[in-house]
C-alpha cells in the first residue's frame, strides 16, 4: 500500500475480532458482515474529515500546534504542501478502510491572492483527487464551502448586511458544488458558518432571514441547473462562533425550510456536538429529522458533559450511539448519507498514528451501538411498547378525531354524558430503559 507517512501501519487496519488486543485492528467493525441483511460498511458509511484530520496542527487559542503533521510545514510552497495534505489524506483512508471522506475548498486548496487563483487551485487538486480516489477506491461523502475562515466573513456569508460578501459566498458555493459534483460527491453541506449575530444592536433579523432564505434558493437552482444528483444538506448548530446561530438545532431548520418553501430542497446534516450545545441529546436531533423525513447524515462526534463548548471529540459511547441509530434503522437508513467523523484528537495526542487509535475507536464504537440498535429493532420489544402506548388512536374515538368528524361540541358531549372517561396508564420509562440495558449488555459481537 502506497505512502509515507503512516509507517506504523503497513496494509490494511484487519478486523481481528473481539478477543483481539491489536490497537491497530477493529474488533467490532467488520464491514462485510451483514446485520439485518445489509453489510455493516453499507449501513454506516462511515467518513474522514479532511479539516480536524489533516488540515489542523493541534493549534488552538492559546497556543501553537502541537501535532507531529509534516504535510502541514509552514515554510513549504502552498501548493506543494496541498498535494503533501492530499497524499497522507489518502494513504489514511486507504489503510483504515474506510469508503468516504469530506472536506471544505480551503482544507484542500491554497487561497491565493484572488478568486481566479483559488479556483485555478482548488481545479488542480480537483484533478489530484479523482485520481486518488480510483486508485484507492475512496469516494465523497460531501464537500462544502468554507463561508467562515476569511475575515471577509467576519458578520456572516449569505446574511452579510453587505450584498458583495453575499455575491463572494454564491462564487463559493457555485464552485465547490460543482467541485463536489465532478467527484461524484453523494450530498453537499451548508454548515451556518457565521450565519447569525453577536449583538442584535446592529442586527436586523427580518432581513438576514431573508437574505439566507435567498442564498438557499440560489443553491437549488443551481444545484438542478447542473444536474447535481446528490442531496442538499443543512447542518445545524445553535451558536459557535456566532453567540446564536441561525441554524440553531433541526426543529429551527425545519421550520424556516417550510416557510420559505425550501422543504423538499433540503436535509440536514446532524451533529452530536451540536445537538448537546444545543441543550438536547444527539437521539433527540436524530429522532426530531427521522420523524419528519428529513435526516440526510451524521457528523460522528462527542462534545463534553463539563465544558459548554463544540470540543468534537472522538464518540466512545455506545449508549450514546445505539438510541440514535435505531431512529435511523427505523427510518429506512441513511440513503445518500454516512456517519463523517467530524472530530479532532486532543492536543496532545500528537503522534500520527493516533489518528488510527481514534478513528479505529469511534468505528468500533459506531458498529457496535449498530447492533444493539438492530437487535432492539428485530427483538420488537420497543417498538410494540410504543405502539401499544397509542393504540387508542386506532380505536374508534381516536379515529374519528383524527379524520376531522368531531367538533369541540361533540366532544364536550361525550365527556358530559360519561361515554369518556379516561384511565391513566403507567409510562413505564424505567422498565423501558431496563429493556434498552438488556439489549447493551446481552448482543453478541461474533
Ligand atoms: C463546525 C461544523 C463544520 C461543518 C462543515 O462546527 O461542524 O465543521 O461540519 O463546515
Ligand atoms: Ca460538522
Ligand atoms: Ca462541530
Amino acid at each position: 500500500m502506497a505512502g509515507d507517512f503512516f509507517s506504523d501501519v503497513q496494509g490494511r487496519i484487519p478486523f481481528a475480532g473481539s478477543g483481539s488486543s491489536d490497537p491497530l485492528a477493529f474488533t467490532v467493525y467488520d464491514p462485510d458482515r451483514l446485520v439485518l441483511g445489509t453489510p455493516m460498511a453499507d449501513h454506516l458509511r462511515v467518513g474522514v474529515c479532511l479539516w480536524h484530520s489533516f488540515a489542523w496542527d493541534g493549534r488552538d487559542m492559546f497556543g501553537l500546534g502541537t501535532l507531529d503533521r509534516p504535510w502541514l510545514a509552514a515554510d513549504a510552497d502552498p501548493m506543494a504542501a496541498a498535494r503533501q495534505r492530499m497524499a497522507a489524506a489518502f494513504e489514511f483512508i486507504e489503510k483504515l478502510g474506510v469508503p468516504y471522506y469530506c472536506f471544505h475548498d480551503r482544507d484542500v486548496a491554497p487561497e491565493g491572492e484572488s478568486f481566479a487563483e483559488f479556483r485555478s487551485n482548488l481545479d488542480a487538486l480537483t484533478d489530484d483527487a479523482l485520481g486518488y480516489q480510483e486508485r484507492t477506491g475512496a469516494r465523497l461523502l460531501w464537500g462544502t464551502a468554507n463561508l467562515f475562515s476569511h475575515p471577509r466573513y467576519q458578520a456572516g456569508a449569505a446574511t452579510n448586511p453587505d450584498p458583495e460578501v453575499f455575491a463572494y459566498a454564491a462564487a463559493q458555493v457555485r464552485m465547490m458544488l460543482e467541485v463536489t459534483q465532478r467527484l461524484g460527491g453523494t450530498n453537499y453541506v451548508l454548515w451556518g458558518g457565521r450565519e447569525g449575530y453577536d449583538t442584535l444592536l446592529n442586527t436586523d433579523l427580518r432581513r438576514e432571514g431573508a437574505q439566507l432564505a435567498r442564498f438557499l434558493h440560489l443553491v437549488a437552482e443551481h444545484k438542478a441547473r447542473i444536474g447535481f444528483a446528490g442531496t442538499l444538506l443543512i447542518e445545524p448548530k445553535p451558536m459557535e462562533p456566532t453567540k446564536h446561530q441561525y441554524d440553531y438545532d433541526a426543529a429551527t431548520v425545519h421550520g424556516f425550510l417550510v416557510r420559505h418553501g425550501l422543504d423538499g430542497e433540503y436535509r440536514l446534516n446532524i451533529e452530536a456536538n451540536h445537538a448537546t450545545l444545543a441543550g438536547h441529546s444527539f437521539h433527540h436531533e436524530v429522532a426530531y429529522s427521522v420523524a419528519h423525513g428529513i435526516l440526510g447524515s451524521i457528523d460522528a462526534n462527542r462534545g463534553d458533559p463539563q465544558n459548554g463548548w463544540d470540543t468534537d471529540q472522538f464518540p466512545n459511547s455506545v449508549e450514546d450511539l445505539a438510541l440514535p441509530l435505531l431512529e435511523i434503522l427505523r427510518g429506512g437508513g441513511l440513503g445518500t448519507g454516512g456517519f463523517n467523523f467530524d472530530a479532532k484528537l486532543r492536543r496532545q495526542s500528537m503522534d500520527r498514528t493516533d489518528l488510527f487509535h481514534a478513528h479505529i475507536g469511534g468505528i468500533d464504537t459506531l458498529a457496535r451501538a449498530l447492533l444493539v440498535a438492530a437487535d432492539m429493532l428485530e427483538a420488537g420489544t420497543l417498538d410494540a411498547m410504543r405502539e401499544e402506548r397509542y393504540a387508542g388512536w386506532s380505536g374508534p374515538l381516536g379515529q374519528e378525531i383524527l379524520e376531522g368528524r368531531l367538533s369541540l361540541a361533540d366532544l364536550a358531549e361525550r365527556v358530559e354524558s360519561g361515554a369518556v372517561d379516561p384511565v391513566r396508564r403507567s409510562g413505564r420509562q424505567e422498565l423501558l430503559e431496563n429493556v434498552v440495558n438488556r439489549h447493551i449488555w446481552t448482543v453478541r459481537e461474533g
